[in-house]
Order: structure tokens, then C-alpha cells, then sequence
């Protein structure tokens, strides 16, 4: 949750040779974009109990328009954790400059702080409409399609390795599981029975939500990539990707045609799992919505934002905020970084109050140069991230409920 407020400097702000404006001044502006994150949050002013850092980079003057943003980064019991920049996005012309003052195409950030502020648990009302985010749902992508045993050794393939790291993952803290499998040679495979023995093995071992995947491996057919969804109603999974639009993926091309991506939501609709829309670029959102109004997914729409497929919408802050901001209201959504920005992506979700997929199906790497054993170590960073920012983690009851899912 993030909060905006512009403001000139005006000659009472001014309190030094050179027109300086004091820090205070700009804490002040903090304070006020604060106040607003609480109401917004908890429904109540708040008090701001400490700064932990705050570093002022720039001297303001009188005539400065001066922007101040605060986002939310962390939720305790009673208290919000949050980060702010100040920037000058206008500033007085120099002496003999025909104007008064100049738009800084470029805004220069002139100060930042971190700080808490508390909202007392008699005042809080938690029924405010942007209120604090509920539990994070973490999907485990634990297959995927393109992640080969060469590229690391810890790939589980057979649906018994399948099913053994789908409960590791779930124990590390995962909810859901991306699922794609294998033939015996390792390759990929959108086989129906293949999904059999893999939703069998996992569900022998634990309740996550299996959501199996329908966009398979590129280059293979529509009726190809279906394959989970021809399963008896017993062994269907609860979810199923839609892919909804054509991208460049890697070397590659992941072709969604139109006709094909309302072929693929149809059979989804069929039966009755719920669809998750893979998001890759930014006009994916249009075509989603497109789909609701031909009645082929049902609001409220959940999304998996994939951000940094190498020919598709980068990996970045901006990008998030972006799709973010275009969501229909009301829809649950999540982010998988591909390859190193599968962590980082991920603490920026959880902020935002998102869910995060995580897994060796996006990234084989724990740390630099790390392998990770399996996509359970990466499920349980990420658990670390969601726990670390005040967030609980979704079980798989919460995660169905929160998902809208069919009960089993
Ligand atoms: N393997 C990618 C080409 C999905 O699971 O729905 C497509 C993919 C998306 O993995
Ligand atoms: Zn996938």
C-alpha cells in the first residue's frame, strides 16, 4: 500500500540563508503521508513511534515542489513498518531564466527514511476497505517444463519424487503446487495418465491445492496441452493455467492464439477447476478481461504475474506496480520472477500484499552460484520473507478459500 502527497515550499517553510527549508519540515511531510497509511490501513490515525533511519540527500528550498511517498513494507500486531522517499519534481528557474521555476523531467530524491508507526489495538477498525493483507498463498512451481536434471540433479521426475518434494514444499510452508510432469526419459509431457500418478502421489501425501499446468512445453498442441484436464472428476486438479497471449520465450516462441486461448478457457470452465491467468506481458490483462466478457472466466479473476521470461515484461518494481494497478477489483494475484529475481520478486509481492511462486520450474539457484536441493528451500525463503514482513502464511484451507476454489 503506498501513499502520495505534493507540496510547494513556500517562503515560511524557509527558515535559513538561501532560502533553505529545514528536515523537520520534510519529516512533517512524512508524517502526513503516515497518517494516511494508518487510516487507510486501520482505519485510525496512528502514532509515529520511531524513525530507524533517515538520510536527507538534497537541500529544498522555498519554491521547491516536493513529493513525498510512503509505502507500507511491514504489518506487527499493532504497528506498520514503513519506508519513504521524498522528491523535488519542481524548482525555482536560476536567476535571468525566463520562467519562474522548472519541471524536473527527472525528479531528484531529496530525502528517505524508515520508520513505525502504531495504531492501538482499541482504536484499529479492521474492517477498513484496504485493510492489512491476509494470509500469503506460496505456490511451488516444482517441475516445470524446461528445468532439466543436468541443470540441477534435485528435479523430481517420477511421480513418487513428485509427490515426496510436493510434501516438502507443503511442510516448508506452500499452499499450492504448479504442477507439470515427465516421461520416462525426463522430457516434457502433458499426458493425462502421467497427471494421474503425479496428483495421486501428491494428494497421498499431503492436502495442498494441485494446479496442473495447461500451457505444457512450447510447441505443443492446444488438444496436447489439455491433457490434465481429460482426467475422471476424482483425480482432476483443483486449478489449471490459462495462458492467454504470445511471447517471445527466450529463443523461443510461447504461442496463445486467440481462438486457442478461448478453446483452452472453455475446457477449463468444462470442468470446474479454476483458472489461473499466467500474465507475462501487459496487455494480458486486456485479454483477460476480453474473456470475462465473453463469459469464458468468471470474476473474481486470479492472476500469476511471470515477470522476467527473457522476451517478455522485465522483472521489475515498475512493472508490478503497473499490473498491479490494472487488476480488476477484487482479484487475487501472484508473482513468479524467473531465475534471480525469483527472491526479490517475491519480498516485493509479499509487501504488496501479494501471494509468490516459487521453484525450480523458474529458478534452480538458492544463492548465487547455489544450487537449491529442490524447490522446498525456496519455499521455505520465501516463508522466511512473509513471516519477516508480518504476514501469515496461507494454509491450504485458507489458500482455498482465499482462491475461491471448488471443495473437494
Ligand atoms: N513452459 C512454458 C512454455 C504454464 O505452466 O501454464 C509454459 C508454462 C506455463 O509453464
Ligand atoms: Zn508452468
Amino acid at each position: 500500500m503506498k501513499a502520495t502527497i505534493r507540496v510547494r515550499m513556500g517562503t515560511n517553510d524557509a527558515h535559513y540563508a538561501g532560502n533553505l527549508v529545514d528536515g523537520a519540515r520534510i519529516l512533517a511531510l512524512f508524517g502526513d503521508v503516515a497518517t494516511e497509511l494508518c487510516i487507510r490501513s486501520d482505519g485510525d490515525e496512528g502514532l509515529f513511534r520511531a524513525y530507524e533511519t533517515v538520510e536527507f540527500l538534497r537541500p529544498v528550498v522555498a519554491g521547491d515542489f516536493i513529493e513525498a511517498e510512503g509505502e507500507v513494507v511491514g504489518w506487527g500486531r499493532t504497528s506498520l513498518r514503513m519506508k519513504f522517499v521524498a522528491r523535488k519534481v519542481i524548482a525555482p528557474a536560476a536567476e535571468g531564466s525566463a520562467s519562474a521555476a522548472d519541471w524536473l523531467g527527472e525528479p531528484q530524491v531529496v530525502a528517505r527514511a524508515v520508520g513505525t508507526c502504531v495504531v492501538p489495538s482499541l482504536s484499529r477498525r479492521p474492517t477498513t476497505a484496504e485493510g492489512r493483507p491476509g494470509p500469503c498463498i506460496v505456490t511451488a512451481a516444482i517441475v516445470g517444463a524446461e528445468t532439466t536434471r543436468e541443470q540441477n540433479p534435485f528435479l523430481p521426475i517420477t511421480p513418487d519424487e513428485i509427490g515426496d518434494e510436493a510434501r516438502r514444499c507443503a511442510e516448508a510452508g506452500a499452499s499450492v503446487i504448479h504442477l507439470h510432469v515427465r516421461d520416462d526419459k525426463g522430457r516434457p509431457s502433458q499426458e493425462a495418465a502421467r497427471f494421474r500418478e503425479a496428483i495421486r502421489a501428491i494428494r497421498a501425501r499431503t492436502d495442498v491445492i494441485i494446479q496442473a499446468s495447461t500451457g505444457g512445453a512450447v510447441g505443443m498442441s492446444v488438444d496436447e496441452r489439455c491433457g490434465p484436464l481429460q482426467l475422471d472428476r476424482a483425480d482432476l486438479p483443483d486449478m489449471a493455467t490459462l495462458n492467454v497471449g504470445t511471447i517471445n520465450f527466450g529463443d523461443d516462441v510461447f504461442v496463445n492464439r486467440a481462438p486457442d486461448v478461448v478453446e483452452v478457457a472453455r475446457r477449463i470452465r468444462a470442468t470446474g477447476c479454476t483458472a489461473e491467468i499466467e500474465v507475462y506481458d501487459a496487455g494480458h490483462l486486456d485479454i483477460a478481461m476480453d474473456l470475462v466478457r465473453q463469459s469464458l472466466v468468471e470474476p473474481p479473476l486470479h492472476f500469476q504475474f511471470v515477470l522476467g521470461v527473457r522476451g517478455a515484461l522485465g522483472a521489475s518494481a515498475r512493472n508490478l506496480d503497473f499490473l498491479i494497478g490494472g487488476l480488476p477489483r477484487g482479484s487475487t494475484w501472484g508473482v513468479a520472477g524467473i531465475g534471480r529475481h525469483q527472491l526479490p520478486l517475491a519480498d516485493l509481492a509479499i509487501v504488496r500484499g501479494g501471494n509468490v511462486r516459487v521453484g525450480l520450474e523458474d529458478n534452480i539457484y538458492l544463492d548465487k552460484g547455489v544450487l537449491a536441493e529442490g524447490s522446498a528451500p525456496l519455499v521455505a525463503r520465501a516463508a522466511a520473507l512473509v513471516r519477516a514482513c508480518g504476514r501469515e502464511l496461507a494454509t491450504p484451507t485458507q489458500a482455498r478459500q482465499a482462491l475461491n476454489l471448488r471443495s473437494r
